[in-house]
């Protein structure tokens, strides 16, 4: 599989996407702002925290995206796990035409396989680009659902959702990890006091993280053939079965054949922190296509629970209280 053709070349934006931009560069003064936990500032947009290239993407995606019945669109609140799912959707996806052997996980990060849809939007300053790209098209978002244009999200649409959360408190630590890896240097470390106080007011990149998750739950439990819904813990107690059901929700089902050669467990393994932490791509510093993250800056520990090695026993309640407050009568827990 040629892997260039997901970095497609940059055109001079049309007449309407320069026209949402020139819209959103007159909103954005308007809105609400906050400090960011790294190089971009938050905005208050439509109930959540978003960085200004969100917003820009958002509304080329609400104005000029036309959706296809194939899209696949990978979702996370950052920091639960987007890497991980993207790998798990590439390769049980694209299965039957690569080698396992020189895999294109091997070669590259799961962020240049699986685009980050409104990142790109935002560098190109239009859809040209997705709506060149062969179908299906696998995109990944941290766009909340309710962000989404309705002929993304409603029934009649076929294009699908896969999100995975995580537990808030492996959530926040992760964040802050990476905040710090990230931040521009003439800025002063982000305490972990103050970050935890940002997170709990829900004032984080794409948050509040509740009411990120919720969206695509409570889609989840209104159209399970539209939202799948997983945990980030639960795919590491079962991966091979996460994985079954991510195959049967993407309409690949694994066939007799492939359980007996362990096409399953090839998938799991190839994906799981241990392997991907350990390639070379991923081990270097230096970004690929559009991003300011280095490859490496995306695989830390990969453990559920290192919150025991962070967290304050006051942090820990309060986090827990907020997530119970949050999250009762819903049916969604991390218990
Ligand atoms: P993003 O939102 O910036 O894209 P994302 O991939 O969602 O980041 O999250 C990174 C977290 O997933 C890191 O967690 P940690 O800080 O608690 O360690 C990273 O280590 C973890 N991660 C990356 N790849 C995998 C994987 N294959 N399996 C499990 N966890 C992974």
């Amino acid at each position: 599989m040629e892997i260039s053709k997901f970095f497609p070349s940059v055109e001079i934006p049309n007449e309407g996407c320069q026209k949402t931009l020139k819209n959103c560069n007159e909103l954005l003064p308007t809105l609400p702002q906050s400090k960011a936990w790294w190089f971009d500032q938050l905005f208050h947009y439509q109930g959540f925290w978003i960085p200004s290239f969100g917003i820009r993407g958002s509304m080329l995606i609400n104005d000029h995206f036309k959706p296809r019945p194939t899209d696949i669109i990978v979702a996370t609140f950052p920091k639960c796990g987007t890497t991980w799912l993207r790998a798990l959707v590439f390769s049980i996806i694209n299965r039957n035409s690569v080698d396992f052997s020189d895999h294109p996980l091997r070669k590259a990060n799961p962020q240049e396989l699986v685009l980050f849809f409104e990142g790109y939007l935002h560098n190109y300053g239009s859809t040209s680009f997705v709506d060149g790209l062969p179908s299906p098209r696998l995109l990944s978002t941290h766009l909340p659902y309710s962000l989404f244009p309705t002929r993304m999200t409603d029934d009649t649409s076929a294009c699908r959702f896969v999100y995975i959360c995580r537990d808030p408190k492996d959530v926040f630590v992760s964040k802050w990890h990476f905040a710090n890896k990230l931040r521009p240097k003439e800025l002063p470390p982000l305490s972990l006091e103050e970050a935890f106080d940002l997170f709990c007011k829900g004032v984080s990149e794409y948050g509040p993280f509740w009411d990120h998750g919720l969206g695509y739950w409570e889609a989840s439990v209104e159209s399970p053939k539209k939202v799948l819904f997983l945990k980030y813990e639960d795919v590491k107690k079962e991966p091979l079965g996460c994985v079954r059901k991510l195959a049967g929700f993407l309409r690949v089902p694994f066939t007799p054949e492939e359980e007996n050669n362990e096409t399953v467990a090839e998938i799991v393994k190839l994906c799981s922190f241990e392997s991907l932490s350990n390639q070379n791509v991923n081990k270097s510093q230096t970004s690929g296509g559009e991003r300011p993250v280095g490859n490496s800056d995306f695989f830390r520990k990969g453990e559920v629970g290192d919150w025991v090695n962070h967290l304050s026993p006051e942090m820990v309640e309060k986090l827990n209280q907020i997530t119970e407050q949050k999250l009762q009568g819903t049916g969604f827990n991390f218990d």
